[in-house]
């Protein structure tokens, strides 16, 4: 690991904002002496962010100074009282239990969940493989089945690599379509981009005679929708409908035109005749949307350099993998995948989307859930399902009995958590890896906390591969850890050692870097010069996630090759680099080298397998009784985890059902006055807010909010914003089964006065 700068006067430092996609450069003046930050800024210098910032820049601070916070593992004594213990004690405790359920009752009968932190930390996801080795279970869980499983899917059987996002080039766009996204608070998903709302200003003022737009297709009209040019409601759920009706129209007048795409693309003429029933006549009633919409929408954005885009609200729903499929569906026809201003392919200086890596194909129902038998998809098997597989009723011999819960708060973020809540008392044992006695932790046996963000480096690594802009970014340590602490990739490599019976995570952590050299360097590689154990011997750390960096990033595009090509880039050079390394705008034309299959299959037969039942819901959407909930996101939450930190929590009771006037007034329900919602598995209370930019029959509510709950060790969040948690109402058994994925938008609710 680098050597922590040590010098004691107060001094500013500069990193990336780890607390959202955006990944904005921040700079952070600290006293080194007194281990305090003083001050958090926007980086001007930084150049994807140019000095942005929002409020939760100050989430790394207040998380780091946070006195409810864990240094040390705490264990649950039999009063339910928690007691701190030391890390050999709790690494022992954890692998002993853990490795008595899977002798007494099989690999399976453990099983995991990651959170979406993990994201957010590079050796976080760099060390989860030897954790994962060792406990050899199937049972694996995320909170992908509440977010992107359905892009992963698509993308998986249409290119081959399910990580391999198609990233609107917001800086050059001039046409940008956003389907169930919300830049403006989000700061973009699979679009990470600092001051999105800058950006789309810009992709207006860009546009011929400076009227280039923006045209947000969403339930809401959301706050990006306010600064966009078009606005159009549609109902929740039925993106797919209208989407295919975009083909539709496509085709019917002529504008489909794939260009250099067609030359290897299977699958036109499916989509063609697949589409051929879904004029946007047929589909009105179901979506909400008038034809003539549809088809200006369509001529229009044929006639610019357009951008079509779809994001969480298209995931989480009924046809979360066919609406997500059709968003690149259309891309693909009207020749805006992977051209400029369209959809295009970041290019990330690890390599992961360099020609000839290797393709695993796409699988699934290679496990079945216990109790109702939900196929797992790439490896995901629904979230929501975690509380039938633990109980004794849902699952009787085979549930399971030992649950480790990773960076991930489920009990708020997953559907029905007060079923989970109940559930994971049933185990026989819980580890939780988490900074927090929270929501979910507070029912685990052994709470193992890492260090957080401004006590270890950083590497963008997912983000990279999201960004508007090639970039790539160090983040340094501002504060050493203290003696008590453990880095979450140590936390993982250690379980994995133990569990795996290795000597130590040193042994592990080296055959890992190792087996990473061997496929990455030597002959027939794209760094033939050098030996795998030459290579070794070079690398700068001794340890860690930025020694796995290193490697990637040599031998990636940009590299030095190591000394093969003095001018790349290495670990020095990035380490020295304050404001991060711009790679420049992403490029077009990488298809067909940078993805795994030889050609784009447009309309796999997996996905295609779905349509009898987009059929048959048709009938059923086009009636207009049904009351339904969608969830928003606001600029001081990140999912259920930042409302402990004071600067985040202030102000007024934020978790409110906005609701159209015409359903308050038939409902009599008052602005600011509660409401009781309810679902097929839950009913929560909460604070209405009476608002026109919800469509009538709609309401919205944020989620991760719930906390005044018994032995949650939250005091602030308790206080100041406790909210009513969404997801006790988010329904498990609603499942897009094509990508194991839940609805969590389009919830049929019933609204009442309370
Ligand atoms: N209704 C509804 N539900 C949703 C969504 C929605 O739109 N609507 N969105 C879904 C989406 S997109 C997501 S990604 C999920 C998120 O779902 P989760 O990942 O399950 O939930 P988070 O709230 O992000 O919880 C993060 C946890 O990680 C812990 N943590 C944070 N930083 C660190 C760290 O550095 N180290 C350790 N050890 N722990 C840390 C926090 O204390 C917290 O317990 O929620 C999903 N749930
Ligand atoms: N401030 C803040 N930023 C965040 C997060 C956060 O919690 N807070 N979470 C982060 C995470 S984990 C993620 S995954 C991203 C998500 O980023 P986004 O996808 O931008 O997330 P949302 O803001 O939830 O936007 C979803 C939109 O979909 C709409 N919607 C709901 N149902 C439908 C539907 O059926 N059809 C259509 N067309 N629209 C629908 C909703 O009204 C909402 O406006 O944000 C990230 N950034
Ligand atoms: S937009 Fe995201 S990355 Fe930028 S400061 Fe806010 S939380 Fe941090
Ligand atoms: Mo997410």
């Amino acid at each position: 690991m680098a050597a922590p700068a040590r010098e004691s006067a107060p001094r500013t430092v500069t990193r990336s904002c780890p607390t959202c996609e955006a990944s904005c450069g921040l700079r952070v003046e600290i006293d080194p002496a007194a281990r305090s930050v003083l001050r958090v800024e926007g980086d001007p210098e930084d150049p994807r962010s140019k000095g942005y910032l929002c409020p939760k820049a100050l989430a790394m601070k207040e998380i780091y100074e946070d006195p409810e916070r864990l240094r040390k593992p705490v264990k649950k004594n039999a009063d339910g009282s928690w007691t701190e213990i030391e890390w050999d004690e709790a690494m022992e405790l954890a692998v002993s239990k853990l490795s008595e359920i899977k002798e007494k009752y099989g690999n399976d009968a453990n099983g995991y969940y990651i959170g979406n932190p993990t994201g957010h930390n590079v050796g976080a996801q760099l060390y989860i493989p030897p954790f994962l080795a060792g406990l050899e279970t199937q049972r694996s869980f995320s909170a992908a089945t509440m977010d992107q499983q359905p892009q992963n899917v698509a993308l998986h059987t249409m290119l081959g690599d399910p990580w391999l996002f198609p990233i609107p080039d917001l800086d050059r766009t001039d046409f940008f379509v956003c389907m169930g996204g919300n830049p403006l608070v989000s700061q973009g998903s699979l679009m990470s981009g600092p001051n999105a709302k800058k950006r789309l200003q810009e992709v207006v003022a860009r546009g011929p005679g400076g009227e280039g737009r923006v045209v947000v297709i969403d339930p809401r009209r959301t706050e990006t929708a306010e600064i966009a040019t078009d606005h159009v409601f549609i109902k929740p759920g039925a993106d797919a409908y209208f989407l295919l009706s975009v083909c539709q129209v496509l085709f019917a007048e002529g504008l489909a035109n794939p260009g250099r795409l067609a030359d290897f693309t299977d699958g036109l003429d499916t989509i063609e005749r697949v589409c051929a029933d879904y004029p946007p006549e047929r589909v009105e009633a179901a979506t909400g949307i008038v034809p003539e919409t549809t088809r200006q929408l369509v001529r229009d954005f044929c006639a610019a350099k357009g951008a079509w885009y779809g994001r969480i609200g298209l995931c989480t729903q009924e046809f979360g993998t066919l609406a997500s499929w059709l968003i690149y569906v259309v891309n693909v026809l009207t020749g805006r995948l992977d051209a400029e201003g369209g959809m295009l392919f970041p290019r990330p200086a690890t390599g992961r989307s360099e020609a000839g890596r290797p393709w695993e194909p796409f699988a699934h129902g290679r496990y079945r859930t216990v109790k109702r038998g939900s196929p797992e998809v790439d490896n995901q098997l629904p979230c929501g399902l975690m509380a039938e597989e633990m109980e004794e009723a849902s699952a009787g011999e085979k549930r399971m009995r030992g649950f480790v819960c990773a960076l991930g708060n489920p009990v708020l973020s997953a559907p029905n958590g007060e079923r989970l809540a109940k559930a994971l008392e049933e185990l026989d044992f819980m580890l939780s890896l988490d900074i927090y006695i929270n929501e979910t932790s507070r029912h685990a046996d052994l709470i193992m906390p890492s260090t957080v963000q401004l006590e270890h480096e950083n590497y963008d690594f997912l983000f990279e591969t999201t960004s508007v802009r090639n970039f790539s970014r160090w983040s340094p340590e501002l504060f050493a850890p203290t003696e008590e602490q453990r880095h979450q990739w140590q936390i993982y490599c250690e379980l994995g050692a133990r569990m795996n019976g290795a000597p130590s995570w040193e042994v592990v952590d080296d055959m890992m870097v190792k087996g990473m050299l061997a496929m990455m360097v030597g002959p027939g590689t794209g760094c033939p010069e050098i030996t795998p154990e030459q290579a070794y011997e070079r690398l700068q750390d001794e340890h860690g996630p930025l020694r796995m960096i290193e490697c990637m990033i040599r031998v990636g595009p940009y590299g030095d090759k190591f000394g093969a090509n003095p001018d790349g880039l290495n670990l020095e050079k990035l380490r020295a680099a304050d404001h991060g390394i711009d790679l420049g705008p992403l490029e077009a034309n990488r298809l067909p080298e940078c993805m795994p299959m030889d050609r784009i299959d447009l309309c796999p037969e997996y996905i295609l397998g779905d349509l009898p039942r987009l059929e048959a819901g048709l009938a059923e959407r086009s009636r207009e009784d049904r009351m339904v909930l969608v969830g928003r996101r606001q600029l001081r939450n990140m999912n259920s985890w930042l409302h402990n930190l004071p600067a985040l929590a202030k102000g007024r009771n934020r978790c409110t059902l906005l609701i159209h006037p015409d359903d308050a007034a038939r409902l009599g329900i008052e602005d600011r006055k509660h409401a009781r919602v309810s679902s097929r598995v839950g009913e929560i209370e909460v604070e209405c807010e009476v608002s026109d930019e919800m469509m009538p029959g709609v309401v919205s509510l944020p989620h991760g909010y719930g906390h005044a709950l018994p032995g949650v060790r939250l005091s602030v969040a308790r206080d100041k914003q406790p909210g009513a948690c969404a997801n006790y109402l988010t329904d498990e058994s609603s499942i897009d089964v094509l990508s194991a994925t839940h609805v969590a938008n389009g919830i049929p609710v019933e609204v009442r006065a309370a």
